[in-house]
């Protein structure tokens, strides 16, 4: 038998992006771990990707072009070839065209694979070209950026390698032993020279149970939390004056702000009690190094952009910028930020295209519109799990009228409703640049399988679709490799300058530099005002907050549909407080019905105090599975937009819980 060691990437959408070791059997995978050698990944990876093999190979994949034969949403196809698919696909969007514009064609994609080549090049090409509606792809990070750059100036934080020497970490809406764990691997390291661990969350998580202290918070509070910190800071004479002074602008208005955030405020706001909230503010000004992560969940929220903009005043705060391993991170994709007029070509479009928020697709297919959306292209995502406003989505996705092409590894809720199914190629099929948005390493993953079946990678789709649409521009002719190496070469990006594709492909990874201005934090701004608590939108309809977030053993909608990342999360719990179960004749194990005025769901309730009273969770994007009884928990959650980023508001939702069957 021949056996073959290759390496590769993870392309799942987590910080972490670890990197592969990927053995091979007659050229079949046998094997994924991860690379020992890698400075971050160092050996480790999560049961997802190890298992991902039997994603590769598995009896559902789609391997085909399919063309529906049943109605909308009934996930009944029948094989057609490429050229078919091709012809159909050209055929429809001319036509959309000539009657509608082509702003009547939406593409509509996420990061279901995070390689640069097969999430944003040949396929904002395309799009751009055409001229199609753009996609602003705000659905998970846009309001926590926009916040944390509206402090910092750039979307970047510490190298996360440096938190090894921090003395005290606040986790802060992560849940990172499930969705950063190698955050979690530094933090350990820390640990056993004595680090103290932090976890504020909304919800007894993983990550909370493993900290040393954790402070549960109601939903959509935090930035009073952190301006109760400030307030402390100030009180008692903890803050580093001279940094301040020194690197901050708007101070003054950010202290007489801070003045009316004293503890019982804080606790009145935020339900941690008086006494948590002076020590938590004690802690944190007495310890240095100290290291704060800001987490994806809290920026999920009407006041999401505020929310992590405040937060990240804190560093400042005790000068922990200037402390090797104090700091915080959001993300920090800044760092390697690659050449995206290169690899997208913006240039192509028409002048004055419209922009589709992608929080508001149901809102996009439903409401009336001069140019209605007529042609709709899904890949990389799910958004009939993914999105806001199920209902809303699921009703646009069954317009007659309205044509959808969805580029799938597997019949997903929303290829269900696709007129074409296409199948797409695995990342272990591809060759691809991968960055990561918290590490700083760049990392290069060339094919250890070939294509399997008929399926193709998104960017030969779109290549060869450019070409069936005679575009003729030379940049789609490009190889992988002219755009990875176009990519690279960044006008005024010198953290990128010692990047190659040469040592790329020889090194595998490259990292760049951390190389940042913190100058002028914003602790307030003429742009911004002053941080400061805003209180959520909903609070009057329904009496209890419901904050869906991801599990363990799903990214996102991705794995949901596999027996063996099932059977380990069991099936979606509501996590509620006893108070509120008991008032509602809710026992724990008891089957129950949620609901708003968006829609309902059922699932077993799972009673206790992981969570404060007036507060319900759910993790997992389960797909829709009439048997089980599971309906997506976006059915409930709203499209309202945050107030910054045009982000998404999963994490503000409310509703009311009641014995399945009131
Ligand atoms: N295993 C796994 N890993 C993943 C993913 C996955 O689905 N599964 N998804 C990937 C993606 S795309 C992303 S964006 C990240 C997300 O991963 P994280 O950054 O960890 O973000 P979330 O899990 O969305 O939310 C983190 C925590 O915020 C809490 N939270 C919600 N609202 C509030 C609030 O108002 N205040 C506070 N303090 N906490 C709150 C939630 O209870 C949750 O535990 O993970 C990535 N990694
Ligand atoms: N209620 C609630 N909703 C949420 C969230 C939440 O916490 N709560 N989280 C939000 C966040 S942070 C995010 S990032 C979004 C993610 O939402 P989505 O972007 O929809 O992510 P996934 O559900 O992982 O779906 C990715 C899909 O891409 C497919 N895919 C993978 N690789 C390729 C490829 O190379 N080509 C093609 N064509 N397809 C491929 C996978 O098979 C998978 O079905 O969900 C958001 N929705
Ligand atoms: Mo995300």
């Amino acid at each position: 038998m021949t056996t073959q060691t290759v390496r590769s990437v993870c392309p799942l959408d987590c910080p972490d992006q670890c990197s592969l070791r990927v053995e091979l059997a007659e050229g079949r995978i046998v094997k994924v771990d991860g690379d020992p050698d890698h400075p971050v990944t160092r050996g480790n990876i999560c049961n997802k990707i190890r298992s991902f093999p039997e994603r590769v190979y598995h009896p559902e994949r789609i391997l085909y072009p399919m063309k529906r034969t049943g109605q909308k949403g009934q996930g009944q196809f029948q094989r057609i070839t490429w050229e078919q698919a091709y012809q159909e696909i050209t055929t429809r969007f001319q036509t959309v065209i000539d009657t509608w514009g082509a702003e009547a064609i939406l593409p509509y994609s996420f990061y279901g694979n995070m390689g640069i080549i097969n999430a944003e090049s040949m396929d904002r090409r395309f799009f751009h070209r055409l001229g199609a509606s753009r996609l602003a792809r705000t659905i998970c990070n846009s309001a926590g950026n926009a916040g944390y750059t509206a402090t910092m100036g750039v979307n970047a934080g510490i190298d996360p390698e440096e938190t090894v020497h921090a003395k005290l970490f606040l986790v802060w809406g992560s849940n990172l032993i499930s969705t950063n764990m190698h955050q979690a691997v530094y933090i350990e390291e820390a640990r056993k020279q004595g680090a103290h661990v932090i976890v504020i969350d909304v919800h007894e998580t993983r990550t909370a149970r493993w900290a040393d202290w954790f402070i549960k918070i109601l939903p959509g509070t935090d930035a009073a939390l952190a301006m109760g910190i400030a307030h402390l800071l100030f009180a008692e004479g903890l803050v580093d004056h001279p940094y301040i002074a020194q690197h901050c602008t708007g101070a003054e208005d950010f202290q007489a702000e801070v003045a009316k955030y004293d503890p019982a405020t804080v606790s009145a706001i935020t339900g941690v009690p008086v006494e948590d909230i002076i020590r938590l503010a004690r802690l944190y000004g007495a310890a240095s190094p100290s290291f704060i992560r800001i987490g994806n969940g809290i920026q999920h929220h009407d006041n999401g952009g505020m929310i992590v903009r405040t937060i990240a005043c804190l560093p400042a705060l005790t000068g922990q910028w200037n402390v090797r391993g104090g700091g915080a991170v959001k993300e920090n994709g800044w760092y390697g930020r690659l050449n995206a007029h290169a690899l997208e070509r913006p240039d192509l479009m028409p002048k004055r295209t419209r922009t589709i928020n992608m929080n508001r697709l149901g809102a996009a297919l439903l409401e009336p519109d001069e140019t209605p959306v007529k042609a709709l292209f899904v890949y990389n995502c799910n958004p009939a799990e993914t999105a806001p406003e199920q209902n809303k989505v699921r009703e646009g996705l069954l317009r007659e009228d309205l044509f959808t092409v969805v580029h799938e590894q597997f019949l997903t809720t929303t290829a269900r409703y696709a007129d074409l199914v296409l199948p797409a190629t695995t990342h272990f099929e591809n060759l691809d640049l991968y960055k990561s948005y918290w590490h700083l390493y760049l990392q290069l993953a060339e094919p250890a399988i070939p294509a399997q079946g008929e399926a193709k990678s998104n960017f030969l789709l779109f290549k060869e679709l450019a070409a069936q649409m005679g575009f003729d521009e030379p940049c789609f002719h490009d190889t992988e490799e002219d755009v990875i190496r176009a990519a690279l070469v960044h006008p005024t990006n010198p953290n990128l300058e010692h990047v190659t594709y040469e040592r790329l492909q020889q090194e595998k990874w490259v990292k760049v530099e951390a190389n940042v201005n913190r100058d002028r934090i914003r602790l307030s701004s003429q742009a911004h005002g002053v941080p400061t608590h805003v209180p959520l939108l909903e609070a009057d309809d329904y009496p209890l907050w419901f904050i869906p977030g991801p599990n363990h053993q799903f990214l996102n909608s991705t794995f949901a549909n596999l027996e063996r990342n099932k059977r380990m999360e069991k099936q979606p719990r509501l996590f509620m407080h006893h108070q509120d179960a008991k008032s509602r004749g809710i026992s724990d194990g008891d089957r129950v019905r949620v609901f708003n005025d968006r829609g309902e769901l059922w699932l077993s309730a799972s009673v206790g105090e992981t969570v404060l009273p007036g507060v319900t969770v759910v993790q997992g994007l389960w797909w829709d599975d009439p048997e089980s009884g599971v309906v997506s928990v976006n059915v409930l959650t709203p499209d309202r937009l945050s107030d910054m980023g045009g982000g998404a508001t999963f994490f503000s939702t409310r509703v009311d819980v009641a014995p399945a069957g009131n």
